[in-house]
């Protein structure tokens, strides 16, 4: 443990682990932070909640500074007297406990209960302001008993639904995986490149949600990150445009196609039919057969992200059939291609090349007709292969010649209506929510699949569904999920007939648990429902949300659509849950993050034994704005350990100096004006979320008090003990151990943390001002009064914004400009 020496007049020195032993055990007994679910208690409620930990083992530097953001931002709103919900939980259940535990031969509940305890440990040690005594765990089965209540309100509501289809499988984890967890073709969590396999798996409907999910953004504009915003919109993928229905020879039903340009559609020369779609193997005449086969196959094995690179050389597949454009009856031929897409609009496209990038790439591949339709003034896309998107006058367009490209959009949408061959209509990036699992750490889905009855739900009252312990047995995965080996488990009678029926044998994605938890923590040992509404109500929707940005599509958009969903349901009073959003950095090390291939990894319980949580805390905080990354290369623990000592002593030389209660107004009056500055600049910077200024600041309200003390008024001036009791307060926020203790040193009552935030008194801000005068050639043309801290380039600014001494320099050329802030400017001209 480094020792600071703080000696000088006191003979006590800074020891951190003291420190932290002393007060870690009085916030144990004293619980400080518990919210307050008295009804008579008018305090103004706030809910700042962090992301909550998935126990990977013991908490890292990642957790130390987005705890640390997370913790000022609850802890200055204790300060600032309001009755504060700041909750923790474990985000429990997931893939990463089952893979260790069979590493390790253990049961996924043992490491992941473990690593719980491990971290709830560290993050008392870190002095993170949680009430505890709401703490939750998603694996308990008091919890995930709620996730399958959730399900069957939403399966009641046809919000979730099991079909079969193409689904992204993993070949590593042996599970299917969300759209959202394929990264570039690969499994977000073990890198294996992603297949494409068929299998009957649960949805949430999410896909009903889009609108709302983009309109109800509006709500959030400002509040949240720009880039989390554009990349929500993005992932949602709303696209006005047009269905057109083609009919295809020797089928019934035509076949339709989303398109943004309706316009374009006299320059429709060929038709392409995702190759992985069932319609391309329906439409493929005989004749085409083995190679359409053999090129599906090829398909199968890319990713989406594959598919549609530009890049790529176009590949695919005539398939031997025309189609017929509604509009002039011209057949066109049918293709199957890779750059379609099975799963978005209608897996089917009607090909524009002239102006459309890959339509074009694939017309040149194959040598397909080009029909410029839009004279946009660009060259020619036959010539230069690159297609023309611009705006100008339809022509080769039938009726629509002469039209603007809006213009042609909306005939031809009427002309398409008007002969019921198509209609204008938004489609959507977003898909469906796949929410099944193959895997056994999860929440069992609560449906019983009956030979005669097909999907029956697990009736309420046999609730919750645990999970078969399968202590012992190979979890490894295979394929199917582990659950599937529980044969007691799984055979059951059905509900409905009494009939032999069986047990669905998936779990839920890990982030169903995440998609409602913030709700849980109103009242968490609920038993009659997931949540008390009364409760959920008076503290949601959440005040202020902290964490990562990798969570900027997935959980959010999760966690927004459960939202509308309970508020449809009459449970909950808002439609969205997270009114501010603040997405902390990363730490990272020498520039790049830390990794174990690259040996730069920081060990946070090193980092604490070496320099004390609160420094490692004030150092995570004073290193920039709370969204910048930090290189823990770049920033000095050991600096930040100084200051503390420094701060305590002041606290502790003012405490035994003075007695508490003293009247500040008799004090020296400099040093009651920095105090109030501070105090005003500290709020507007808490306000602002600018914590590393609100630490500056504080460091030089330090300074200020140490100077009054060695070389002003002395320790025993009640400016001083102001300054003191201002710094244990603004320092609580940051480094809770050395401002618990220098507050008890100064006498203050209870606890520092809680309700003491100061205010400045606005007769000690107004600062005098300074006469300024302004020479033109050596000869006073003007006197400005200015602030005494103004700075050069400003006080350059207002000399030559001065109408007098413009009048004096009419148009002549200024040659230099002498500026001695706050008194002089002197300008010379040539
Ligand atoms: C004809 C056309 C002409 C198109 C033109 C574009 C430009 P966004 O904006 O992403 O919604 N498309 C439709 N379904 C597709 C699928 N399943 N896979 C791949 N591409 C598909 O894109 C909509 C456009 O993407 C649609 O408009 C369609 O090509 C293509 F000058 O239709 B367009
Ligand atoms: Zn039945």
């Amino acid at each position: 443990m480094t020792m600071v020496d703080g000696t000088q007049a006191q003979g006590e020195a800074y020891d951190a682990q003291s420190l932290q032993d002393k007060w870690q055990r009085r916030w144990t007994e004293d619980n400080p932070f518990t919210a307050s679910e008295d009804p008579t208690d008018k305090r103004p409620r706030s809910y700042v909640l962090d992301m909550f930990p998935y126990p990977s083992g013991d908490l890292h530097m990642g957790h130390a500074e987005a705890f640390a953001m997370g913790d000022v931002v609850a802890r200055y709103r204790f300060q600032l007297g309001e009755n504060v919900l700041h909750p923790i939980g474990w985000d429990s259940f997931g893939l990463p406990a089952e893979n260790a535990a069979i590493q390790r031969g253990t049961h996924p509940a043992e490491w992941t209960y473990a690593n719980i305890e491990t971290q709830a440990a560290s993050f008392k040690r870190y002095a993170a302001s949680f009430d505890w005594s709401r703490r939750l765990h998603t694996s308990d089965p008091e919890y995930y008993r709620w996730n399958q209540w959730l399900f069957l309100r939403f399966f009641e509501r046809g919000l979730a639904y099991r079909k079969g289809g193409l689904v992204n499988w993993c070949p590593k984890d042996q599970t299917v995986l969300a759209n959202e967890q394929v990264v570039q073709g690969r499994c977000e969590r073990c890198g294996t490149e992603v297949v494409r396999r068929s299998l009957d798996q649960w949805y949430f409907r999410i896909t009903e949600y889009a609108d709302r999910l983009l309109d109800d953004m509006a709500q959030l504009e400002g509040c949240w990150p720009e880039r989390v915003l554009t990349m929500q919109r993005n992932w949602i993928g709303r696209s006005h445009g047009a269905d057109v229905h083609f009919q295809i020879e020797g089928r019934e039903e035509p076949v339709t196609v989303f398109t943004t340009r309706p316009d374009t559609l006299y320059g429709a020369t060929f038709f392409v039919v995702a190759a992985d779609a069932p319609l391309a193997e329906e439409l493929c005449a005989p004749e085409r057969r083995s190679e359409f086969e053999a090129y599906r196959e090829k398909v199968a094995k890319l990713s989406d992200i594959e598919r549609q690179s530009t890049e790529r050389q176009k590949t695919g597949v005539f398939l031997g059939r025309y189609a017929v454009n509604p509009v002039n009856g011209e057949q066109i031929p049918v293709w199957a291609a890779d750059y379609v897409l099975a799963d978005y609009g209608h897996g089917a496209i009607m090909a524009v090349p002239a102006h459309d990038q890959r339509d074009l790439d694939f017309a040149r591949t194959f040598d397909l007709p080009v029909r410029v339709v839009l004279d946009t003034g660009e060259p020619d896309p036959r010539e230069t292969g690159v297609a023309t998107v611009g705006e100008g006058t339809m022509v080769n367009s039938g009726p629509l010649d002469g039209l603007s490209k809006t213009d042609a959009i909306e005939r031809i949408v009427d002309v398409l209506a008007e002969r019921a061959t198509g209609n204008a209509t938004v489609n959507f990036r977003l898909r469906d929510w796949l929410l099944s699992r193959q895997r056994y750490w999860g929440t069992p889905i609560p449906i019983i699949h009956c030979p005669d009855c097909g999907e029956v739900p697990v009736p309420e009252d046999q609730l919750p569904v645990t999970l078969p312990d399968l202590r012992g047995a190979d979890l490894a995965p295979k394929g199917v999920s582990p659950l599937a080996t529980a044969t007691d488990w799984v055979n059951v009678d059905c509900p409905s007939c009494q009939g032999p029926a069986t047990r669905d044998t998936d779990t839920m994605d890990t982030f169903v648990d995440s998609a409602w938890y913030f709700l849980r923590y109103c009242s968490p040992r609920m038993d009659s429902a997931p949540f008390d509404s009364d409760a959920v109500n008076a503290w949601g929707p959440i005040d202020q949300y902290v964490g990562g940005v990798e969570h900027a599509v997935l959980h959010l958009l999760y966690a927004r659509f459960f939202t509308k969903v309970l508020h449809d349901m009459g449970m909950i009073r808002f439609t969205e849950p997270f009114t501010r959003l603040l997405n902390q950095g990363q730490v990272i090390n020498q520039g790049k993050a830390m990794s174990k291939s690259l040996g730069n990894g920081v060990d946070l319980g090193v980092e604490i034994d070496n320099y004390g949580v609160d420094a490692v805390r004030l150092t995570m905080v004073f290193a920039g704005p709370p969204e910048d990354d930090i290189d823990w290369a770049d920033v000095s623990p050991a600096a930040s350990l100084r200051f503390l000592s420094r701060a305590l002593r002041v606290m502790t030389e003012a405490g035994a100096a003075s007695e508490p209660g003293s009247d500040p107004a008799s004090g020296d009056i400099a040093l009651r004006k920095v105090t109030h500055q501070t105090i005003d600049k500290v709020t507007t910077a808490m306000e602002a979320f600018r914590f590393n200024v609100a630490v500056a600041r504080l460091m030089e309200l330090v300074t200020a008090a140490r100077k009054a003390i060695d070389a002003g008024p002395g320790a025993a001036d009640p400016a001083v003990r102001e300054a003191a009791e201002t710094i244990a307060v603004v320092l609580s926020l940051v480094a809770p151990y050395a401002a618990e203790e220098g507050w008890e040193r100064l006498g203050g009552k209870g606890s520092v943390s809680l309700g003491n935030w100061p205010k400045a008194e606005p007769d000690l801000l107004v600062q005098e001002s300074v006469t300024c005068v302004v020479q033109v050639q050596s000869k006073v043309r003007d006197k400005l009064e200015v602030a005494p801290d103004i700075d050069d380039a400003e006080l350059e600014r207002l000399a030559l914004a001065s109408e007098k001494v413009q009048a004096h320099l009419q148009d002549r050329e200024i040659r230099r400009v002498v500026v001695r802030a706050p008194k002089l400017v002197n300008i010379v001209v040539g």
